[in-house]
């Protein structure tokens, strides 16, 4: 038997909240979406949205428009609620569930009986349980799952989201989901809702079993990126070329190595192996070694440019890309700006900031005098170094000759075609330039 649901809230307008909220009030539900910025909700209801997306710009603006979306600072009583806050670690790595607390306690006077309620954002194993504990103490009149073997007044799920940054708005009707109720029943109720717009497979387990294969989905993608970064690292000191390694060992029918890079960002892959690790620190050694690999690679790129600077009089470093990871806008733990933040700290010379995707520099770089923002052409035309810190697109199509005579630093392999073409162009940087 599948539920029917005529109204729905999104708590968090986020990367994941306002996709998910913009894609079923498309299928004809009425969504209400809850977020705490005032200036968010103001943009949402004239149809414009904050952040960047692919097609995510029109789909809101038609929900708008059609009346079947609508954003609002206050909650109000819906049949279910769909949970999509941020769930950030805290200084000792300990994950912070500030915020999935805070909308369980937003929430919990509009509740009314029958309704749904369940968390998408990823979180340690327990959490939904523990989130049904915040609304039942906030409700004492309402029976929650974990409270009764009968039928509940409310019924609450875990559901991850497992969509990527750039291809959202395909990944959230495409992907299969794993839902995990406090009870069958509730995972049943959670699949009616999702039934609206996913056509992937819905699949049903527990809460704690949901909320581990979320986790256990990034923990390997950073396992694998951190053997990719491993092996940059051991071929730099080999001599070998660790892109065209990769493309040959790729070659076995069961190897598929990822591609190193700058280091891992975003707000996930580079956080949710910690919920695991800070769940079971006497075990996750792989997973510890991971994190450790991958945040030591921003500092071994700043290595690479602080010696490629010391053979210049007046370096000047192209710093190309900002965002965590190609074609998006998102700065979020982004290993980029880190490194462009790390460059400027230490006074290496003139820094020539290239980010297509935002409008301004973040906070951290935008008044130091060192650093200016500028377009791709005037960067490559003023800098001796150059510096490929993300794969955006609009970086691709770089002439052969534009790189000519300047030290060259891609993380991202992005012109590696180049280096065989055009010898004037140093493509790492030797190592006795470190050894100085
Ligand atoms: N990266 C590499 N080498 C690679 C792949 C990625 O260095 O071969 C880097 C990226 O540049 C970036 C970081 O890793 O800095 C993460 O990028 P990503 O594309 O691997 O992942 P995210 O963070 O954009 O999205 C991930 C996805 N999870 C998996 O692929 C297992 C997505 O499906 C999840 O929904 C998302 O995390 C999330 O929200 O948890």
């Amino acid at each position: 038997m599948e539920y029917q649901f005529d109204r729905v809230s999104v708590i968090g307008l986020g990367y994941i909240g306002l996709p998910t909220a913009a894609v079923i009030a498309n299928r004809g539900v009425d969504v209400i979406g809850i977020d705490v910025n005032a200036a968010v909700v103001d943009q949402l209801n004239k149809g414009d949205i904050h952040i960047v997306e692919p097609g995510l710009d029109v789909l809101v603006r038609g929900a708008v428009h059609s009346g079947k979306f609508r954003a609002s600072l206050t909650p109000e009583p819906a049949q279910a609620f769909l949970v999509a806050v941020p769930t950030p670690f805290k200084d000792d790595y300990q994950p912070d569930l500030a915020y999935v607390e805070a909308a369980a306690k937003s929430i919990a006077p509009v509740l009314r009986k029958g309704a749904l309620v369940i968390l998408e954002s990823t979180s340690p194993v327990g959490t939904t349980l523990e989130m049904a504990a915040w609304l039942s103490a906030a409700r004492p009149d309402l029976v929650f799952p974990h409270q009764t073997d009968g039928t509940p007044d409310v019924f609450i799920a875990y559901c991850p989201e497992r969509v990527l940054p750039g291809q959202v708005l395909r990944e959230l009707v495409e992907n299969d989901r794993v839902i995990g109720g406090i009870t069958p029943e509730c995972a049943k109720r959670a699949r009616s809702l999702y039934k609206i717009f996913v056509q992937g497979e819905c699949v049903l387990t527990d809460s704690r079993t949901a909320e581990m294969t979320k986790l256990t989905e990034n923990a390997f993608r950073d396992v694998n990126i951190a053997f990719a970064n491993e092996l940059s690292l051991v071929c730099e000191k080999l001599g070998i070329d660790v892109w065209e390694l990769i493309a040959l060992a790729n070659r076995h029918p069961r190897v598929n190595i990822l591609k190193p890079g700058p280091g891992v960002g975003g707000h996930c892959i580079a956080v949710d192996p910690w919920f695991i690790i800070s769940s079971a620190p006497d075990t996750a050694h792989l997973m510890r070694t991971a994190r450790q690999v991958n945040d030591g690679k921003p500092g071994w790129v700043v290595d690479r440019v602080r010696a490629a600077a010391m053979d210049m009089k007046h370096p000047r470093v192209a710093c190309l890309g900002l965002s965590f990871k190609a074609n998006i806008d998102d700065l979020r733990e982004s290993p980029a700006l880190h490194i462009v933040e790390d460059l400027a700290q230490r006074g290496l010379g003139e820094l020539l900031v290239v980010e297509p995707h935002v409008d301004v520099l973040p906070r951290s770089l935008r008044d130091l005098p060192q650093v200016s923002f500028v377009g791709l052409q005037e960067a490559l035309s003023e800098a001796n170094i150059v510096v490929c810190l993300v794969d955006h697109d609009q970086f691709k199509d770089v002439e052969p000759a534009q790189l000519d005579g300047k030290v060259v630093i891609d993380t991202r392999g992005l012109w590696r075609h180049l280096a065989a073409s055009q010898p004037g162009a140093t493509v790492m940087v030797p190592d006795r330039a470190l050894a100085r």
